[in-house]
């Protein structure tokens, strides 16, 4: 029997028969990346429940296992709002001095890091191989090989790796990045990643090797690797011509009678830029007379983690922005900014990325950042639209085509939006053509395939290979 693979995430997106949109990158990612595979997904059920089962709730669908467990509400909020989402996510996006540091908050994460190991631990076969994902479970892989197991267990960190000095300011730091080194592969989106974690742990007495990057800490031995996410590029290229014909789409292009359609797509959240985004917009409006009236902006930004301070004071900073550029430049037959706060299917969001002129993907900071390989991805070979991409965001080391900006110089950003919006066809096609078929290959699959393998090749243990050629041949056959 072939091995499983068992994949961690704070949240799992369970089969969902009302079929909700659920907007985030991880999700998105792991899902695309368990298709096909045996296995077990387990996480919190996103249920809040003072007196939780014992056992994890478990669901089957398509040779995965869905188990999920509930949390308290001292565990949501001092595991998931306070220490995950108010310090590790502003520390990680090199924001140290927005993270909101308490005791109980650590002692909360550690907790539910326990919580997860004790409830996983039932599930764990030997053979089983282990991946955990994302800042929620740094510490899991330490809890499981207390509690006895010798699987291979790999770890992706979604999100950006800020440098040591930031990392330092969260207090009591080893515990939490410390702990990684009980992985054997730690996987970043990117090179700048990776090294900032080596060198993090490098002074604090790891011993750093090469070909592949290792670090050895008290005899544990740690492989350390860039795995830039992908999407399922060949899939959403499909999805996104079958959806221009879509009556939202439709609908969305009649509204527009003949103007260039801008897009951004983004959570609510302080590292996507929204702000500098707008008043680059604003900028790009007030010098570029000629523009009003013949262009755009469509803004979609579902809400997330909105009972954080940070997201409260952003979301109102924004609407006081749109409302004024709108009330600045609108006409009576023309709203210049439209911004939508609701989630939208994959399908809609496909035709509106192709149905655009330009996207606006300008993040302050992000992991990798999906949303501009998506627009790639959705884009007519024979007609494609541009991307203007932050260079903060990881798929700026791959997506170099792309006009790339600096997200907090407005003037840059203004002028590649003119730039986008005149660019010559021969140009589009020339800037888009080596994007697609860059992403045509390192799609999702290859990326879940090169980290598995990674994790493979850590250990030598007799039997794991086997296991590990057993999920590939799932995979390849699905
Ligand atoms: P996110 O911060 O959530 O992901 P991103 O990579 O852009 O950011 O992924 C967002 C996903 O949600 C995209 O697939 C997008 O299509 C979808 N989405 C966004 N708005 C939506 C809407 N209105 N309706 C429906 N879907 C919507 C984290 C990291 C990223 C990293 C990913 C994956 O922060 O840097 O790229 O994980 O590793």
């Amino acid at each position: 029997m072939s091995s499983r693979l068992i994949v961690v995430s704070n949240r799992v997106a369970a089969p969902d028969p009302g079929n909700r949109h659920t907007a985030g990158g991880l999700a998105v990612a792991v899902k695309a990346a368990m298709r096909n595979r045996t296995g077990v997904w387990f996480g919190w059920s996103g249920k809040i429940n003072d007196d939780p089962a014992e056992e994890p709730l478990v669901q089957r669908c398509n040779k995965v296992d869905y188990a999920v467990i509930d949390l308290s509400e001292a565990d949501f909020q001092e595991y998931y709002n306070g220490l995950a989402n108010r310090v590790l996510w502003p520390i990680l996006h090199y924001r140290g001095d927005l993270q909101e540091y308490s005791r109980a908050d650590q002692t909360g994460y550690m907790r539910v890091n326990r919580l997860f190991a004790e409830k996983l631990s039932e599930l764990i076969r030997d053979d089983d191989v282990i991946w955990v994902h994302d800042y929620h479970l740094m510490p899991l892989a330490r809890e499981l090989r207390a509690r006895g197991h010798g699987n291979p267990i790999g770890f992706f960190l979604h999100i950006p790796c800020a440098p040591p000095d930031i990392v330092q300011t969260l207090p009591h730091h080893e515990d939490i990045f410390g702990a990684l080194t009980y992985y054997d592969l730690v996987g970043f989106q990117t090179e700048r990643d990776r090294d900032n974690f080596a060198h993090y742990l490098t002074p604090m007495g790891a011993t750093l090797g090469r070909n592949p990057m290792t670090i050895s800490v008290d005899g544990r031995q740690t492989r350390l690797g860039a795995f830039p996410v992908g999407i399922e590029t060949a899939a959403f290229a499909r999805l996104s011509r079958f959806s221009m014909h879509s009556r939202c789409v439709e609908d969305v292009r009649e509204s527009l009678q003949g103007r260039k359609l801008v897009i951004g797509v983004d959570r609510l959240d302080y590292s996507k830029g929204i702000l500098h985004r707008i008043n680059a917009f604003d900028r790009f409006l007030d010098e570029h007379p000629e523009w009003r009236s013949k262009v755009v902006f469509l803004q979609i930004t579902p809400r997330s983690r909105s009972d954080i301070k940070e997201y409260i004071a952003i979301e109102d900073e924004v609407t006081a922005m749109v409302g004024k550029i709108n009330g600045r430049y609108g006409e009576a037959d023309w709203t210049p900014l439209r911004y939508i706060n609701r989630p939208y299917s994959r399908t809609v969001l496909a035709g509106l990325y192709r149905l655009a002129d330009v996207a606006l993907v300008t993040p302050l900071r992000d992991g990798m950042n999906l949303v501009a390989k998506e627009f790639v991805a959705a884009q007519d070979r024979a007609d494609p639209g541009v991307l203007v991409l932050s260079e903060f965001a990881g798929a700026s080391a791959e997506l170099d085509r792309a006009l790339i900006v600096n997200p907090h110089e407005s003037e840059a950003v203004a002028a590649a939006l003119k730039q986008a919006l005149e660019m010559p066809l021969e140009e589009r096609q020339r800037r888009h053509d080596p994007m697609m078929d860059h992403l045509l290959e390192y799609d999702i699959d290859h990326w879940a395939e090169e980290f598995l393998s990674a994790l493979g090749e850590t250990r030598h243990r007799s039997g794991l290979l086997e296991s590990l050629r057993g999920l590939f041949a799932v995979s390849l056959g699905g």
